[in-house]
């Protein structure tokens, strides 16, 4: 053979995560052409092939790019007084109900301009770039009128234009219902399902449509006229399902394919057994578990049982997990819910992938995306392993 490869990893071990055991290749080579993966091996398999650069991995463990595929990246204001009160005894749900909580983000987001957003979006997402995240999803659902919604979805377009990060978009108008529609709840699904959905889909500003489904947001029946107008705007769907309680809303998430259920807290088992006769991915959000002192847990067990694939993102809000460490969240994955460190390592890499729908990334597999990341780490399981700190040293990510 004689082809000419771009570059050459050698000296590296992989976790292409494609397979058991972390998909581990020790002492290894990777070779990238044209942005993707082009030879993945042991070293001493190398076929004779050249590389216009040859790279030295320094023993360090390679893996694919991190996705974090959960966020609301984009938003006005912070929420540190709610914590306060929330730490003396406030439940996250009464100071919703009091008009705290979302609302008093859609306040501050709708006040802010777009360039402002954008800077504080892009300064809260450096910090996953520096940990490895090549591909991230961002929610819109603090406008929650048109126009502050096309608005936060342009700021998260304009994220991934301007940084190296691929970036996906969800259209998320059914988070809770805006103030100027108090006690009229059905007259803004009205909105989201006659005006919004179809607008945004005609301005490609999403990439899918997701709904809050529970007591202090929207009903099963309200998610289902969203989901219905998603897919007749040709959008898949994603769901925040059964967070605080449960409303059957990852069965209902399953039952329109859903890339995705979310938080999943209170999931029963008939839930988890159409997620997995429907392939929706289970994304497990623990900072939210944490930051909210909640003490149930989703049924890792019964997703585990039914071959249900499990994601970890880092759900980075300003109300229930202002998160900015993608790698604290495979901690926390596996402290609160007791996932392996493979789990959680799959959680952001393969796993994430398919919650976002991708079949181009999450795996070191020829043909895939050549995003990469170099960790100053002895095994993969030092992932999960360290709480804070960051032993990334080198980024690749395909243009
Ligand atoms: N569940 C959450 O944890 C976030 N959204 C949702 O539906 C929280 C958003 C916030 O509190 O601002």
């Amino acid at each position: 053979m004689n082809s000419m490869w771009d570059s050459l990893w050698v000296n590296v071990n992989l976790a292409t995560m494609a397979g058991p055991g972390y998909g581990a290749i020790e002492d290894g080579a990777i070779a990238i052409v044209g942005g993707r993966i082009a030879w993945v091996g042991k070293r001493s398999d190398l076929p004779s092939a050249t590389a216009r650069e040859t790279r030295d991995g320094n023993g360090f463990w390679m893996t694919p790019g991190l996705i974090d595929c959960h966020t609301h990246l984009v938003f006005g204001g912070e929420r540190w007084r709610e914590f306060a009160l929330r730490l003396e005894g406030a439940s996250y749900e009464e100071i919703a109900r009091a008009g705290g909580g979302i609302l008093a983000t859609v306040a501050a987001t709708r006040a802010a301009d777009e360039e402002s957003l954008f800077a504080s979006a892009a300064k809260r997402l450096r910090p996953f770039l520096a940990e490895g995240v090549t591909t991230v999803e961002v929610k819109s659902g603090y406008g929650l009128d048109l126009e502050s919604e096309l608005k936060m979805l342009r700021v998260a377009r304009r994220l991934g234009r301007e940084l190296p990060v691929s970036v996906r978009t969800t259209f998320l108008g059914a988070h809770a219902v805006p103030p100027e529609y108090r006690g009229r709840q059905g007259d803004y699904v009205d909105l989201v399902v006659r005006e919004m959905v179809p607008a945004v889909a005609a301005e490609g500003l999403a990439d899918a449509v997701d709904a809050f489904c529970e007591g202090i947001a929207f009903t099963v029946e309200e998610t289902e006229r969203v989901f219905a107008a998603a897919k007749a705007a040709g959008l898949p769907v994603k769901l925040h399902a059964d967070q605080l309680s449960d409303s059957g809303a990852a069965a209902l998430a399953a039952t329109y394919e859903a890339l995705s259920a979310d938080h999943l807290e209170c999931t029963t088992e008939a839930g988890v057994e159409a997620m997995a006769a429907a392939g929706t991915v289970a994304v497990l959000l623990p900072g939210a578990n944490y930051f909210l002192r909640e003490t149930r847990r989703p049924p890792v067990e019964l997703f585990r049982k039914h071959g249900v694939p499990m994601a970890i993102a880092s759900n980075c809000n300003p109300g229930s997990s202002p998160a900015l460490s993608l790698l604290l969240m495979l901690s926390m994955a596996c402290t609160l819910f007791r996932l392996t460190p493979e789990e959680a390592l799959a959680g952001v890499t393969c796993n994430a992938a398919k919650a976002l729908g991708f079949d181009d990334r999450g795996v070191l597999t020829p043909g895939r995306r050549a995003d990469l990341v170099l960790w100053d780490v002895a095994h993969p399981a030092e992932l999960s392993y360290w709480i804070g700190g960051n032993p990334c040293r080198e980024v690749v990510r395909s243009p």
